[in-house]
């Protein structure tokens, strides 16, 4: 049941542009710099360029406050630089997408200048407003008691025309009231003219929830302890979602372009099918959360400690594959982006001389798995957090804080062990600083190393494309669902088998091949500790013995 597409046997290289690579030394990335990288992404093996906001913004939340999505900010390089990009981009057989933000926009974008200005300003209803609650005695209060998934209220007073504006995330973010139509076209606009500009499609910004309840109903309280509670029933996947996607999807059609929607919060499969079922033409792929807020705290609070367990993640894991799969669906696969800590010290834990041994590792596990691969800058060359200080030290929410903040994922890449790591040229002060680690971990060396990481990222999205009916349209079915050391599942097409067994600790782990059912294999094809020839061998018998973080 499963319908071929370009899309599918595709994989993506995500860049984060303040942290990407400065070209002109005022110590922030650019688009030139980008420009001036593209052979390093071609040769890692990936199709398509992902480019996370560039738009005109306060940079409030670096760029998802957009201020005027017909105009790249200027730190950043100008519309025609994007056109250059987009066109270097297709020279060298890759396609470009755009970040498309569309559930909220700065507050100093025009429209809700205007709509903030009076109660009857022809762009009052591009945004949400209401009038405020009093509680017994007399205080005003919110709308509701949603929560802002940056802190306090979902709510803004605004003294000027006295009625409170929503805002899911910042204050600085407004949400869009999708429910009006001239916003609806706006957004359409928007999409046709990025698209004619030859861009190949988009990355969806919570996308999931541009409808709401627009009773905007009180959420439960989930944890007594604040005073605002988690809203999400009544904003992700709202009554009206499928039929804005499918106004999206129909414009995304036209272009044969490609579409990636984040959804955080969505667990209902019926739910995701509706907007990924290949003949639904809504969107090709979203990113869920389950398997990366698998750390966080009770109460889904990210910055308590919560703990994990590989047969869980690996339950998620089965969970997605196999009802995509069963279903026309389909996945967008990844460890790592500018929201998420480094995937090494995630989901590796390795101590620092395994560290590209788990690189390797994570690599196999995840692109070899049923889905649309996403490489974020720097997980190519396995870069790490910075190591702060002695989180021992530390009270235990900071030491969260450390853990999981996003400027984990944020700082500048490590192109050299040059000062600044290359980032930026000697003597100017790089935005945000660069992990001394730099000198040991950085792209020169990794480009320069038949071993490094990078070259074996490049082997793994090459045997990807080489073996594209199983690892691309072949079925995933797990393989020792309870181990709590090894991932192992396979993939099938038709006659052709392959099975993928990963060590996720630091030890030697004796994996009985034969009891899991592999009585014998043909070849071992890729192996991040030896040549294919010698793996073979090894793995030939119906016990192997893991090297730690081995992946075969
Ligand atoms: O992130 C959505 C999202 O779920 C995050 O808000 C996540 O909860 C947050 O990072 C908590 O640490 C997207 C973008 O990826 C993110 O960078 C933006 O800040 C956010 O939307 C608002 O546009
Ligand atoms: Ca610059």
């Amino acid at each position: 049941p499963n319908h071929r597409a370009w899309w599918k046997e595709s994989s993506v290289y995500q860049i984060w542009p303040a942290s990407f690579k400065d070209s002109n030394n005022d110590g922030i990335g650019d688009i030139p710099g980008i420009i001036s990288e593209l052979d390093y992404i071609k040769n890692l093996g990936v199709d398509i360029v992902w480019l996370c906001p560039s738009y005109k913004s306060p940079q409030v939340d670096m760029g998802y406050d957009i201020a005027d999505y017909y105009s790249i900010a200027d730190e950043y390089g100008t519309v025609a630089d994007v056109e250059k990009l987009i066109q270097g981009c297709h020279q060298r057989g890759m396609k470009l997408l755009m970040d498309l933000v569309v559930n909220h926009t700065s507050d100093q974008h025009e429209w809700f200048k205007q709509s903030r200005s009076s109660k009857d300003n022809e762009y009052r209803d591009w945004y949400v407003w209401r009038p405020p609650r009093y509680d017994e005695d007399g205080n005003r209060q919110p709308p509701n008691n949603w929560i802002s998934h940056f802190q306090g209220s979902a709510w803004q007073f605004d003294e000027h025309t006295g009625e409170y504006y929503l805002h899911l995330y910042a204050t600085e973010q407004p949400d869009l009231n999708w429910e009006h139509p001239p916003v609806v076209k706006a957004v359409h606009d928007i999409v046709r003219f990025w698209l004619n500009k030859g861009c190949d499609g988009f990355r969806m910004d919570v996308i999931n929830f541009i409808s709401k309840d627009q009773n905007f109903p009180d959420a439960e309280v989930t944890d007594a302890r604040r005073g605002w509670q988690w809203g999400d029933k009544f904003y992700a996947n709202g009554p009206r979602l499928h039929e804005y996607l499918q106004g999206i999807g129909a414009i995304l059609k036209e272009y044969d372009a490609f579409s990636v929607g984040e959804m955080p919060f969505v667990k209902d499969e019926k739910e995701v099918l509706k907007a990924v079922q290949f003949d639904r033409n809504e969107i090709n792929m979203i990113f869920n959360f389950e398997h990366v807020d698998i750390d966080h705290g009770p109460h889904a609070n990210k910055f308590e400690p919560g703990s994990w367990k590989l047969s869980q993640l690996k339950e998620f894991f089965a969970r997605w594959q196999t009802f995509m799969y069963a279903n026309d669906g389909w996945n967008a696969l990844y460890w790592e982006n500018h929201d998420q800590p480094r995937s090494i010290d995630r989901f590796a834990n390795a101590p620092e001389e395994y560290r590209r041994d788990s690189s390797k590792m994570l690599a196999i596990a995840l692109a070899l798995q049923s889905g649309t691969p996403f490489v974020y800058q720097g997980q190519e060359i396995g870069e790490q957090k910075k190591d702060y200080f002695n989180a021992e030290a530390q009270a235990i929410a900071q030491q969260e804080y450390q853990k999981k903040s996003r400027d984990n994922a944020r700082t500048p890449v490590q192109w050299s062990d040059a000062e600044n790591a290359g980032f930026t040229g000697p003597g100017v002060k790089p935005w945000m600083s660069v992990n001394p680690d730099y000198v040991r971990v950085n792209a020169a060396a990794e480009v320069k190393d038949p071993n490094s990481t990078y070259h074996f990222w490049a082997s793994v999205l090459g045997l990807r494309k080489k073996y594209l009916d199983v690892f691309v349209y072949g079925d995933w079915v797990q393989v020792d669902k309870p181990n709590e050391e090894v991932f192992a599942f396979t993939r099938q097409y038709e006659n052709q088998k392959a099975l993928v067994v990963c060590n996720f600790t630091a030890k030697t782990v004796d994996w009985n091949a034969g009891s899991n059912g592999v009585s014998s294999i043909k070849e071992v094809i890729l192996n991040n500790y030896d040549g294919t020839t010698e793996a073979t061998q090894r793995f030939s018998g119906g016990k192997w013995s893991l090297r730690p973080y081995e992946a075969v």
